[in-house]
């Protein structure tokens, strides 16, 4: 089977990844030049444990080639961006119709198009299937359509992509089947066959759930700091309950996935939507929240910032949290960045960004922050306090003084 994977990004690579490992041809198709150029090269611009070793064998082996123009396939699968507007929080779809009328002139009858970006509910039967009949197919007779949202955790796609269960929502039963039959050829979890509105609500549903369960949260952690509990024993405590399952308070909600879906269900009925729509102001209500507690520990001075990922591990900076927050200290603070995992000139070593500094301001939970060289933090700094927003520091030494969620009240 010949497979052309437009959006080469967090997404469509691992996918083409593990397409050609799995005896396909495949064509990954980018808008951007120098990534086509260095993935044909083997050189990849995602931190993603196993993907560069497959690509790099994959070209080798040549089964995946990196264009920045679609070619004739069997199957078409589409992984670009899917933003939200900001004046109305509807879901942007102008990357994915570009992509699609991008290989109009590509596909034959008998093809199979699958988005895989998130997209809002009704976005495949109302915007989607008629760029395709407009062109003269007839979906689920001579072209087939569905929507399989992607549903992996960054850090484990490849393991996620194989064995997690995949919705199949066809246009027509008969897309969905067809559908089925690419994932198919790697897929060891279950696939679910069902319409494309459900899949697409399925998805953005799923986040939602994540995101409003982290605003639970974040609320618990406020009230907790306001009345004078520790909000991760609370969270602790109750989670002793077979049936309860608190999720992580932090400094926002980050990535391109929680910070955003939940807006396409709120956008298609925002008179009804009020948990989705005050879980995401509570969550973007965070930095504040970081921000006014920075003050009370420290007046002024310097901030060494750890952590700009949107979360643990990664190297992904998207709608991280830590950016506003470093936006609204930085008027009062000298600030100083710190992040091993992004590569941005203007980040300095830890020892650097230390130096002198009168806090340190954990804002992700990279496992190099878990347990830090803490005689060098010592050396560095005069009067050493960190305050830690992930709660991912267990212990430190006498000396230093550790602020994090559980002890904001003292
Ligand atoms: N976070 C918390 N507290 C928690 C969990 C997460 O504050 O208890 C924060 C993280 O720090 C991060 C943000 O939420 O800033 C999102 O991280 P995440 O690990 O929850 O999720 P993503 O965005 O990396 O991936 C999500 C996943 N969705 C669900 O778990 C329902 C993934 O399965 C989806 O495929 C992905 O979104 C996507 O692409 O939609």
């Amino acid at each position: 089977m010949k497979i052309c994977i437009l959006g080469q990004g967090y997404i469509g690579l691992p996918t083409a990844a593990l397409f050609s490992l799995n005896h396909c041809e495949v064509i990954g198709v980018d808008i951007f030049e120098d990534m086509i150029n260095n993935l044909n090269k083997g050189i990849i611009h995602i931190e993603e444990p196993g993907i560069s070793k497959i690509i790099k064998k994959a070209i080798e082996s040549n089964v995946y080639r990196a264009s920045l123009i679609p070619e004739k396939a069997d199957a078409f699968i589409i992984t670009v961006p899917t933003p939200y507007i900001v004046e109305n929080y509807s879901c942007d779809l102008s990357y994915v119709t570009t992509a699609c009328k991008s290989i109009l002139p590509y596909i034959e009858k008998g093809n199979t198009v699958i988005i895989e970006s998130t997209i809002a509910p009704m976005s495949t039967d109302d915007v989607i299937k008629p760029i395709f009949e407009n062109a003269g197919f007839i979906i689920g007779e001579d072209l087939f359509l569905a929507h399989c949202p992607e549903r992996v955790i960054p850090g484990k796609i490849i393991d996620e992509l194989i064995h997690n269960d995949r919705i199949i929502g066809g246009v027509t039963p008969k897309c969905a089947v067809k559908a089925s039959e690419v994932y198919d050829q790697f897929v060891e979890g279950e696939l679910i066959l069902t319409e494309a509105k459900t899949a697409e609500l399925s998805k953005c549903m799923e986040n939602t759930f994540r995101d409003v369960n982290i605003a639970l949260a974040n609320e618990l952690t406020k009230i907790c700091t306001e009345i004078g509990v520790n909000v991760l024993d609370v969270i602790e405590m109750a989670n002793k309950h077979p049936r309860v399952n608190l999720h992580s308070p932090g400094p926002g909600v980050g990535g391109h996935c929680l910070a955003i879906d939940p807006y396409f269900i709120y956008a298609k009925a925002p008179k009804t939507a009020h948990i989705i729509k005050l879980a995401r102001d509570t969550n973007k209500s965070m930095p504040d929240f970081v921000c006014e507690n920075v003050e009370k520990i420290i007046s002024k001075g310097k901030i060494a910032i750890l952590g700009v990922s949107y979360k643990g591990n990664i190297g992904d900076d998207r709608e991280s949290p830590s950016y506003e927050i470093i936006a609204k200290l930085c008027s009062k603070y000298e600030i100083s960045i710190h992040d091993p995992h992004i590569d941005n000139p203007n980040f300095v070593s830890l020892g650097t960004a230390v130096n002198g500094a009168d806090l340190i301001l954990v804002l992700c939970d990279h496992n190099e922050f878990k347990n830090m060289d803490y005689d060098l933090i010592k050396d560095k700094m005069e009067k050493a306090i960190i305050f830690d927003t992930k709660n991912i520091i267990k212990e430190v030494p006498d000396d230093i003084k550790l602020f994090n969620y559980g002890n904001l009240y003292s």
